[in-house]
C-alpha cells in the first residue's frame, strides 16, 4: 500500500500550486526590481521509499498519518538564491502568503550545523480545499521549504552525495575538511553580498 494512501494526488497538486506561486513571485519581482528573487527552484513529493525509510528510522508505523503528520516534509521545495539578502527577502514574502501558516523556522545560516550545513528551513501548514489525513475539509498539509545560496547548495549537494547518511572511512579528517570548505564558502557569500551592496550604493 502507498504510504500516502489516497492523499498522494493532493500532495502532487500542492507541489504544483507552490511551484507556480513561487515562479510567479520571481517573475513579478524581476519586473519590479530588475533582479531575480531566486536563481532557481526545485520541488518534489518525497518518494514513498524515502518516506518509508524515514518512518522506519523513527520507529513509526508505515501509515499516511506517520507520513503526513509525524513527518512534515512529504512536500519539499528548495529555493536557491544568488545572495544571502535574497533569502531573507523570500522569507518576508512567504510570511505574507495567504492560506499558509509558518509553523517553524530553523536558521542554519546564522547558526550553521556543527558539520557546516547551512540553509534556512521553514515548515509551512497550507490550507487546501481537499480533505486531510485527520478527515478535516478544508484540509491542512505540511510543506518544508529550504532556502539557500548557490554556495550553500553546492556544499549541501556534494556533502549529501558523499557523506550524509553514509558510512565514511577517515571520518574525522573528512568531516574537518568539509567544515573547512563550508566556512570558506560562507565567507565567499558574505564577500559577494558586500560587493553587491557596494555596486548598488554607486548606482
Ligand atoms: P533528505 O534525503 O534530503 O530528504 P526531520 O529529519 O525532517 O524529521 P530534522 O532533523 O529536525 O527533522 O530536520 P532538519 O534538520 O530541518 O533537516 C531536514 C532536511 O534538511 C534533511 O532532510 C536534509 O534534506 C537537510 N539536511 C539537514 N541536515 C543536513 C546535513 O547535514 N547535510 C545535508 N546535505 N542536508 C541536510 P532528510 O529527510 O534528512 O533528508
Amino acid at each position: 500500500m502507498n504510504i500516502y494512501g489516497k492523499y498522494q494526488d493532493t500532495l502532487d497538486e500542492i507541489l504544483n500550486e507552490l511551484l507556480t506561486r513561487f515562479n510567479n513571485l520571481n517573475t513579478s519581482y524581476q519586473k519590479e526590481t530588475d533582479q531575480r528573487l531566486f536563481e532557481h527552484l526545485i520541488g518534489r513529493v518525497k518518494s514513498e521509499k524515502s518516506m518509508e525509510e524515514k518512518c522506519k528510522r523513527k520507529g513509526l508505523p508505515l501509515t499516511p498519518h506517520s507520513a503526513l503528520r509525524e513527518n512534515r516534509d512529504s512536500v519539499g521545495l528548495r529555493i536557491v538564491c544568488n545572495f544571502i539578502d535574497d533569502i531573507y527577502q523570500c522569507i518576508d514574502l512567504i510570511d505574507q502568503m495567504p492560506d499558509v501558516d509558518i509553523v517553524k523556522k530553523k536558521d542554519y545560516i546564522t547558526n550553521a550545523k556543527a558539520n557546516g550545513y547551512r540553509s534556512y528551513h521553514i515548515i509551512l501548514s497550507m490550507q487546501v480545499p481537499e480533505e486531510d489525513v485527520d478527515g478535516e475539509t478544508p484540509g491542512h498539509y505540511y510543506i518544508e521549504i529550504q532556502l539557500r545560496t548557490i554556495a550553500m547548495d553546492t556544499w549541501a549537494s556534494l556533502e549529501h552525495e558523499m557523506k550524509y547518511k553514509h558510512e565514511v572511512k577517515n571520518e574525522k579528517m573528512i568531516s574537518k575538511e568539509l567544515k573547512r570548505v563550508s566556512d570558506e564558502l560562507a565567507s565567499c557569500d558574505v564577500s559577494m553580498q558586500t560587493i553587491r551592496n557596494l555596486i548598488r550604493e554607486e548606482n
